[in-house]
Parts: C-alpha cells; sequence; structure tokens
C-alpha cells in the first residue's frame, strides 16, 4: 500500500519534469515560453495534478503518460488563475510561490498573456484523448462564468461590501466557485478517465466537494496563521483587504471546527475506494488545526 507522502514523493518530480520539458518544447516563442514557465515552475505543491493522479490510484488504474499530461494540464490552468489573480487590478500582489508576482517580474500585459496563454494549452492538454469531449466539457464548466471565473467575480463584486459580510450563502457558493471547482473538476475528470461506476464516482464526488471547500478554509486560516515567509506570499492581508470569507464570517475557531468537520466527511466518503492516498491529502491542514 503506497502512502500519501510515498505517492507525492514519487509524482511530485514527474510532474515538474513534464511541465518543464512540454513548456520548453511545445511553446513556438521562447520569450512567452520562459514567462509561462516562470510561474508554472515557481514551486507550487501540484495539489490538483496530485489529487487528479491519486484519485485515478483510488479506483486501482495504473498511471500512464497521458495522464500525466492531463494531470499537468490542470496544473497550467490553475497557475493562470493565480497571475490573473495577483494582477493589480485584482489582488495586487507583489510575490507568489516565494518568488515576484509575474507583472512584477516581466510587466502587465506579458502577465496577462502568460495566463491567457495558459489556459487554452491547459485545456487542450487534458482534452487530447479518446474521452476527448468529456473532459473538456468537466473543465471548461469549471473555470468559465459558472465556475472559477464567477467566483473570482463575485469576490471582487463583493470585497469591501458590507451587505455581505453576513451572509453566509453567499460567501459559500463565492469560495466553491473559486476554489472547489476546479478541486471538483480534477477529480472529477479522474473518475470519467478511470471509467468509474456511479456509486464511485458519487462518492468521490462527496470527498471532492467536502476537499474543496475544506481547501479554501484552510487557505484562509493559512493567511492568518503563516508568516509571509512561510507562505510564500503576502499573508495577512485578506481582512485589511475587505474580504468577505469563511473566516470573516465565522472566525478562527469555529473556522477550525468547520474544517474538522469536512475531514471528517470526506474521510467517510472513501469507504470501500482504494483511499489512502486521497485520504492523506487531508494531513495538509494539521499546520492550520
Ligand atoms: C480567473 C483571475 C481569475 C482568478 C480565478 C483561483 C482564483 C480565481 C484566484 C486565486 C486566488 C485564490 C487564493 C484562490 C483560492 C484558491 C487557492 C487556495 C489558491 C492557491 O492554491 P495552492 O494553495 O497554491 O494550491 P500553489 O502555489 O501551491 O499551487
Amino acid at each position: 500500500m503506497t502512502t500519501f507522502n510515498e505517492f507525492r514523493a514519487h509524482y511530485t518530480p514527474l510532474i515538474d519534469d513534464y511541465l518543464q520539458k512540454h513548456l520548453a518544447t511545445e511553446v513556438d516563442d521562447q520569450k512567452i515560453s520562459q514567462i509561462m514557465s516562470y510561474s508554472v515552475m515557481a514551486g507550487g505543491k501540484r495539489l490538483r495534478p496530485l489529487l487528479f493522479l491519486a484519485t485515478l490510484d483510488a479506483l486501482d488504474q495504473q498511471i500512464t503518460d497521458h495522464d500525466l499530461r492531463i494531470a499537468c494540464g490542470i496544473e497550467l490552468i490553475h497557475t493562470y488563475s493565480l497571475i490573473h489573480d495577483d494582477l493589480p487590478a485584482m489582488d495586487n500582489d507583489d510575490y507568489r510561490r516565494g518568488k515576484l508576482t509575474s507583472h512584477k517580474k516581466w510587466g502587465e500585459a506579458e502577465a496577462i498573456l502568460a495566463g491567457d496563454a495558459l489556459l487554452p494549452l491547459g485545456i487542450q492538454w487534458i482534452s487530447e484523448g479518446s474521452q476527448s469531449a468529456a473532459l473538456a466539457t468537466i473543465i471548461t464548466k469549471a473555470v468559465g462564468p459558472n465556475g472559477m471565473v464567477g467566483g473570482q467575480y463575485l469576490d471582487i463584486d463583493s470585497t469591501n461590501n458590507d451587505s455581505v459580510a453576513g451572509d453566509s450563502q453567499f460567501i459559500n457558493r463565492m469560495e466553491w466557485l473559486k476554489t472547489g471547482c476546479l478541486i471538483q473538476a480534477s477529480v472529477e475528470m479522474a473518475a470519467v478517465a478511470a471509467g468509474a461506476s456511479a456509486e464511485q464516482k458519487k462518492q468521490l464526488l462527496v470527498f471532492s466537494r467536502a476537499f474543496g471547500r475544506s481547501y479554501q478554509i484552510y487557505d484562509d486560516l493559512v493567511d492568518v496563521v503563516e508568516t509571509s515567509e512561510e507562505a510564500g506570499k503576502a499573508t495577512h492581508k485578506d481582512q485589511e483587504a475587505g474580504k468577505n470569507n469563511t473566516l470573516t464570517l465565522l472566525g478562527i475557531k469555529e473556522s477550525r471546527l468547520e474544517l474538522i468537520k469536512l475531514i471528517d466527511e470526506a474521510k467517510a466518503s472513501l469507504t470501500g475506494l482504494n483511499g489512502t492516498v486521497l485520504a492523506g491529502f487531508l494531513a495538509l491542514y494539521q499546520k492550520v488545526l
């Protein structure tokens, strides 16, 4: 039986190598390739690609090179969202993943274009195989106006808006769209790629919903409990920036309790699956509990 740490130690370098090599060889212009690669290779945790691969593992699938390409496609899309989120017109951040943000390093137009280039390249990598249409539908829905971008819009629209400060339904929806949808899509695409049964798919969707919601609460808690060196980005920013999130709604103590509840829910959803590696993702939260 493989543990989460063994799985992560095996696949993270494979993901990193794939991303580096294929951004260098599949993007014709060396300059934009370098700008895209700067942010992709800046040292993210590779959470979403690992989640995709771990879901295949939970369904006893042998992981192929094609699966690795899909996993890396998800990371390209995630990196696009971070580059655009950091722009002056959005969160206006100087550091991400411990390095200067893309616009600080290369300029604003370059950062916008690097993000714009990563999104379709990610969709291309995800949708090249035999399940092209099904996977393309899942990923484009997850990151479009009824998914990640929709959530980002609600975030921007509600910043410094006191009328949503206590509105838990609004905040849950915004956070789910912004963070949860891409996490759920990573799990759902693996379920489709592995030909999971209806019951297995149902269980995995319960897992991904609990995990997606818990990850945003975790990220909000990181903002208050970690220093910027530890997090590799500015921290203690959300409250100052007038952000409305689960943390501002519930406070630290209740957010931690909510996180514990979601961890239990996520673990319980894995009964009957080969879920050791997937369950291991939940250990990530220990540092904020
Ligand atoms: C489309 C402009 C645009 C934005 C999309 C995802 C998103 C909305 C913005 C990013 C802001 C943010 C902090 C969202 C919450 C999701 C999240 C926790 C991102 C950080 O992901 P990690 O922790 O980061 O996986 P690494 O660097 O490890 O990949």
